[in-house]
Formats: C-alpha cells, structure tokens, sequence
C-alpha cells in the first residue's frame, strides 16, 4: 500500500473561462478569447467557444457535491478578470456574488478553493492598448490582484498569480495558438518578462493587503531529456530548461532571472526592457508555494542548421523522436511517468525543498465516448493507469523527501479547452453537451475516492 503524507491534497483543477460559461453575460466583458471566437470562429474545433463551457455558473452547487462524492478535499480554479473587474476600474457586484457564493459552497462541504488570478484569459479592454506588450498591464494586473485579495481573502487561503505563464507567452506570440497570433521572439520575451514582473507585484499586493495565506503561481515544468551526451545536445538541454522551466522557476522561488539566461539573451540581442528597480522587486516577492503542471517531458538535440542571433527557440533546440516513446494513443503526447520524480528531486535539490504540488497532470481523450460500457460509464482504465504510474513516481519522490503536499488531476468535469474545443476529455466526470451539460462519473473518479478515502492506494 503506498501512503501519502497526512493532510496531502487531493483535487482537481481548472479555470474561469474554460467552465463558468455565460461569457457575455452577468456584467462580464469580453476576453481575447471572446473576441477571437467573434471574428474566426472556424479556428474553434467544431466551433465550440467560450460561452459553451461546462456552465459551472449555474451548476457550481451541483459540482462542489459531485467534489465531495468523489472525496476531493481542495480544487483549484481561477477568477475571469473581465469578470470581476469589466473595465479593470469597476468592480461587478455580481462577480463578488458569485464568487463568494461559489467558494463558501466549497468550504461548506470541505473542499478547499485554490484560486488563481490569470489562466490565459486576457480582458478585450487591456489588448486594445497591448496586452502584456505594453507595460502598464503590469500595474494594471497588480490592481486587480489586491481587488481579488481584498474581496475574497477571507475565504481563499492558498492564491496563485498565473497559471502557465509560458503558454499565454508561446500560443500568442511564437506559435498561434492563442490570440494575437504574432510570431516573434523579442516580443514573447517582452511580454515573458512583463508577465514576471506582473506576478511579481501580485505577490507585493498580497503582503500589502495581508492575506492570511500564501501565494504562489502555477508553473508547467518541462522536464528536458536530451539525446546523447553530447556537449551540443547537453547544450540544448540546458537552454531549453532555462526558457520552459527556470525562466519562471528561478525568479519566482529564488529571487533572481539565472545568469545563464541573460547571457543567452544579450548574446542574441534579445534583453528586455526592464525598469530600475525591478531587480529589487524580484528578491523581494518570493512565493510560498509553486504548483508544477506536468504532462509531458520533452525529447531534445542540439539544432543542425541554426540561426544567429535565435530567431525562434528552434535556433537553440529541436525535439526529436525518442524511439522507447511510449505515447498516450487517444491525444499524442508522451506519457512519462519518472520525470515526476526527477521534478520531486529538483524542487529538492534546487529550489530548498520549497512545499509545491502537483497542480495539473491528466490524459487527454478525443472521441472518448466511444469507452461508454453498458451501465452508461465511461470505462476509463487508460486514466487509472496513468494516474497510478505517475502517482507511484510522485511517492518515490516524497519518500526521498521532497515537500510535495498535493496531487491534482486536469480535471473535475470535462471542460472546454480554447482552440481544441472539447476535443479532449479530461475528467472524473463526463459532460454530455447534448443532454443539459449532464455530469456522469466515470470509473476514473470512482477510482480516485478510493484514494482520497485511503490516502493512497
Ligand atoms: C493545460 C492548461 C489547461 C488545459 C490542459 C489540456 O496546459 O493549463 O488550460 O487546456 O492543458 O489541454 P488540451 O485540451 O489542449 O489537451
């Protein structure tokens, strides 16, 4: 029987605007991904956009018990800026409402709310003057976090500025994903550095208001295995560390960009534009805690023919096929269970065991009503598995001492996910889009209250 720590946390996570739904409704302004749906809807899958999530506004109560029969004790989702603060001034009364409302339910029935200010969701009003191009964002995040603090820190105790800060950084300014679609690396590293120091004031906010709790920020950690040993593709192993997982890391916990990296950045006449004291301001605004995202390590070689000065971080690495690649067939991404581990030591040994959880691991399944069985269930074994491997890693590393409190699984019910639509499913609970967004458990959340009762397995 493996047993995990006393008190471990164990949950799901999502965010405002892949559940909530009522996008455009309630006094909340539009997002980019609004706006993005409005002018291409075609981009969508199946042109599904962000009013037709999980509907989390009206059903929430409905959720937090669905939470409570599978036994989670905590839940992690985000608050929708444009929500709360519509024009980024105002506050919307109704948002207070609701999210109060939301979180009290939580803590009623023991479930503790984990919340987070930013999950790729950037209000309409803010990239009309730049987004986080323009460095006034930063302020004007800093303001809506002590709003946030200010509103909701008597009933939220553990807090996270961003989730993911490298996607919103990559899908819109390197790879299309995510609204505006620019291709250019000197502006993903502007908007990467503005999105530092906005998470930096956040944390200033949270110790001016004096939130009884910690903060944090979630991180998706890219583990790097490299090809060979070679110093060319060591080489590229160490880069692409540097930008996925220590850019972020670095600051955040140890107070300071690595050296390595603004080398690297000055080499390629890439540094950002930085203010006087934001040095200061990083020592300063440490976290207490980091959640770690973790789906997938990446393969990495050094690049045969690359660019100088980088004009995209291909210049610096390439991914290459791993050939013991064992691959998750119903999504595509490598599934890796010891990189769980090799990230327990590494908070261990590199970040002063400083307390973090597994805030996002999961396995994504398109079509995956085809595993319907004949009570009506999804039989989603795949899940078990996954979820049982990647937890017996996470308990090697506890063991070895790392100070992991959590484990939370991408997600509660199947959500909507930006460009991918519901392309992939997620959940302990199945949503049945044709049937009243209907929440049906499938044997994967089944499955995990038998670990929340026993606290492992
Ligand atoms: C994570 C994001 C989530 C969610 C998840 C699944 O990186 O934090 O917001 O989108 O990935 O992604 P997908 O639906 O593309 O498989």
């Amino acid at each position: 029987m493996i047993k995990f720590p006393n008190d471990f946390l164990w949950g799901a996570a999502a965010s405002a605007p892949q559940t909530e739904g009522h996008s455009s409704r309630n006094g909340k302004s539009a997002t980019t991904w609004d706006k993005w749906f409005e002018l291409a809807p075609e981009k969508f899958n199946d042109n599904q956009g962000p009013e037709n999530t999980s509907n989390t506004y009206e059903m929430f109560v409905e959720d937090v018990v669905n939470m409570r029969k599978i036994g989670m004790n905590s839940y992690r989702t985000s608050i929708s800026w444009a929500r709360l603060l519509p024009d980024g001034q105002n506050l919307n009364d109704e948002a207070v409402n609701f999210y109060r409302t939301y979180f009290q339910t939580m803590i009623d029935n023991g479930i503790e709310p984990i919340i987070n200010l930013f999950h790729f969701d950037m209000p309409w009003w803010l990239m009309e003057k730049g987004g986080w191009e323009n460095r006034e964002s930063v302020d004007d995040f800093a303001y809506y976090a002590q709003v946030a603090f200010e509103q909701f820190g008597d009933l939220v105790h553990r807090w996270t500025t961003f989730n993911e800060p490298t996607v919103h950084i990559e899908c819109g300014y390197l790879y299309g994903y995510h609204y505006p679609a620019v291709v250019d690396l000197r502006r993903a590293i502007q908007v990467g550095y503005h999105t530092l120091m906005a998470h930096v004031m956040a944390v200033q906010k949270f110790h001016q208001v004096n939130v009884d709790g910690q903060i944090g920020i979630i991180l998706n950690v890219l583990p790097a295995y490299s090809r060979s040993d070679d110093a060319k593709d060591l080489g590229a192993k160490a880069i692409s560390d540097l930008l996925s997982s220590r850019s972020f890391l670095d600051p955040v916990v140890l107070g300071h960009v690595p050296n390595e990296l603004v080398k690297l950045l000055k080499r390629n006449e890439l540094l950002p534009e930085i203010n006087d004291n934001d040095k200061q301001l990083i020592i300063d605004n440490t976290v207490d805690f980091v959640g770690i995202n973790y789906y997938q390590p990446r393969r990495v070689q050094a690049p045969k023919n690359p660019n100088f000065p980088a004009k995209m971080p291909s210049d610096w690495f390439e991914s290459y096929d791993w050939p013991d690649k064992r691959v998750n067939p119903y999504r595509g991404w490598e599934i890796y269970p010891p990189a769980l581990y090799d990230i327990a030591i590494m908070m261990r040994d590199e970040y002063g065991n400083i307390p973090w959880y597994v805030s996002e691991n999961g396995m994504g399944v398109a079509d995956e009503e085809r595993f319907i069985d004949d009570t009506g269930m999804i039989n989603d074994q795949y899940r078990i598995d996954f979820m049982k491997e990647h937890l017996e890693q996470l308990h090697r590393g506890i063991e070895a001492g790392s100070n992991c409190f959590g484990y939370h699984m991408w997600t509660f019910v199947d959500c909507w996910s930006w460009l991918n639509g519901y392309r992939n499913r997620y959940g302990f609970y199945r949503l049945d889009l044709n049937n009243n967004y209907k929440r049906t458990v499938k044997k994967s959340g089944l499955w995990f209250q038998q670990i929340t009762q026993n606290n492992g397995f």
